[in-house]
């Protein structure tokens, strides 16, 4: 009670001292800015015009300096953008991608292949579907000497192959057989899918009500403005009314989908395969034998020819689009492999600064540690590679956030060092300098990983989110880093 009287006590005395200082300097201000205004008026009126366009280009100056330094600087984004890429888009991100050194050639090659199928004027039908849906059956009805492979057990493709097909209005058409997706081999699902957004036209296979999975595959082709073609097959295993109720389940899922795709690119039919019978021999023995099922794609090639017939020049266009749009994905993923390249460069070269700086010093204070110069520079040019343009405060925020972190980091960063470099034998005990250099630099590498991964999530620097993820991370990155930081210690000792 009685501290409480003393503290409302003494804020009474700041208040009433700040109020005199306040109006002293105001009455000191204002008889200056008369006296100044009077005899600015006496003078010519050049001096005053001058007078007051200096003020006013000072004040201009200062809000200008204000706005830099505290207003959030707009952070390059690297969203995509919202309309379709033209060619001369890509062209150009790929010619700036280049020049920074980033490796652009998936990205490129995939322009090249289109223009090679461009200059063919062959029309692309992709079959696509879950493994087993009868995908290379389909294509064996259309061109029965397609060499395609056709088994009950799931997964009888693994490659891209492509089957020349003419059709009645006589376009050169080349039947593409991918992969099912849903298998277990690794990265085959991803090779379908992008071959099935290089086609004209996408023949979505499926031989029962669509799975979730399913479900997705069509939005994403659809996303990539894909015509499909939904292809319901086997539908000689199903009676008259069963095939009725899925073909309604399926135009209803197609119709939840948005109406992209018409009624009538809904199809049933059968691929025909092959099916095992039990024949009588003439010697009245029993025995199985393999018999051609008949194949019923007649509504397919309609529904087909139909789509063709429409516009291929847009058909085209819309093929090239969407290569254009995988081709900026690879140069994406091929950009975000350049961006985590340099940072580890970044990173590495401020941790030997760090490491080779606090061996130099007699004794390192750790106050210096992250918010000099190393730090600063590691900072900005992680952020630069990431297309973030931080505002000073910002990264000065978020050193001086990492360095009230590293007091508590030290200790736990000298023991795992420590611990790191009993690894190289013929050290001994003598290590306590080499300990501390490398424990710093620990914290250093600790520092710009967290960096990158919260560049890599929010494309800007968040001083709060990144210096909370240096301080979650921490133990994680000090182990992955030790091997590597301790030798990098040692090599400096031995230079
Ligand atoms: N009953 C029936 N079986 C079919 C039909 N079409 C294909 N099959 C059978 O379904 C199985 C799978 O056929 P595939 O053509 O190899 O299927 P796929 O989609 O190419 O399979 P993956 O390449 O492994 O993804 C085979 O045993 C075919 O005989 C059909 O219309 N009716
Ligand atoms: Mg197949």
């Amino acid at each position: 009670m009685k501290l409480d009287r003393f503290i409302r006590v003494a804020i009474a005395v700041v208040i009433a001292l700040v109020f005199v200082v306040a109006t002293g300097a105001l009455l000191f201000i204002t008889e200056s800015a008369l006296n100044v205004w009077d005899r600015l008026r006496a003078g010519p009126p050049a001096v005053l015009f001058t007078y007051i366009a200096v003020m006013v280009l000072l004040g201009l100056a200062a809000v200008w300096l204000v706005w830099r330094l505290v207003v959030k600087k707009k952070v390059a984004s690297s969203a995509k953008p919202a309309r379709a890429l033209s060619k001369s888009d890509i062209k150009k991100r790929l010619q700036q991608a280049e020049a920074k050194g980033v490796n652009v050639s998936d990205a490129q090659s995939e322009l090249q292949d289109l223009a090679a199928r461009q200059a063919t004027g062959a029309i692309h039908l992709c079959f696509f579907g879950e493994i087993s849906a009868g995908k290379s059956s389909l294509i064996k009805a259309l061109v029965p000497k397609a060499d395609v492979v056709i088994d009950v057990v799931g997964g009888s493709t693994d490659d891209i192959r492509h089957f020349r097909w003419r059709n009645a209005t006589g376009n050169e058409i080349l039947l593409t057989d991918v992969p099912g997706t849903g298998g277990h081999e690794d990265g085959l699902d991803e090779i379908a899918t992008e071959e099935a957004k290089r086609s004209h036209l996408v023949l979505f296979v499926c031989d029962s009500d669509l799975t979730r999975a399913e479900l997705s595959a069509i939005k994403a082709l659809l996303a990539f403005a894909k015509p499909v073609i939904l292809v319901l097959n086997k539908s000689d295993r199903y009676s008259a009314d069963e095939q009725a109720t899925l073909m309604q389940k399926l135009l209803q899922r197609i119709e939840d989908l948005g109406g992209e795709i018409q009624r009538d690119q809904v199809v049933a039919v059968s691929a025909g395969g092959e099916r095992e019978v039990i024949e009588r021999q003439a010697d009245g023995s029993e025995g199985t034998v393999r018999r051609d099922r008949a194949a019923d794609i007649g509504v397919l090639v309609v529904a087909i020819n139909r789509l063709l017939g429409d516009d291929t020049k847009s058909l085209d266009e819309q093929r090239e689009r969407a290569v254009f749009q995988i081709a900026a994905e690879k140069l994406e993923v091929a950009e975000g492999e350049y961006r985590l390249q340099r940072s580890e460069q970044i990173i590495r070269s401020a941790t030997r600064k760090a490491v080779v700086g606090a061996m130099a010093a007699v004794s390192p204070g750790t106050d210096i540690l992250v918010q000099g110069y190393i730090g600063t520079t590691m900072t900005q040019e992680l952020c630069k590679i990431y297309g973030a343009a931080p505002r000073d405060l910002d990264v000065e925020e978020f050193l001086s956030m990492g360095q009230s972190r590293v007091g508590r980091a030290l200790p736990l960063s000298m023991a795992v060092a420590g611990n790191g470099l009993k690894a190289f034998p013929g050290l001994g005990t003598v290590v306590g300098g080499l300990a501390h250099a490398v424990a710093y630099g620990l914290i250093f590498d600790a520092l710009g990983r967290s960096l990158v991964l919260t560049l890599a999530r929010h494309g800007e620097l968040v001083p709060e989110t990144a210096a909370k993820e240096f301080e979650e991370g921490i133990s994680e990155h000090l182990e992955a880093g030790v091997r590597r930081i301790a030798k990098m210690a040692l090599d400096e000792k031995t230079d």
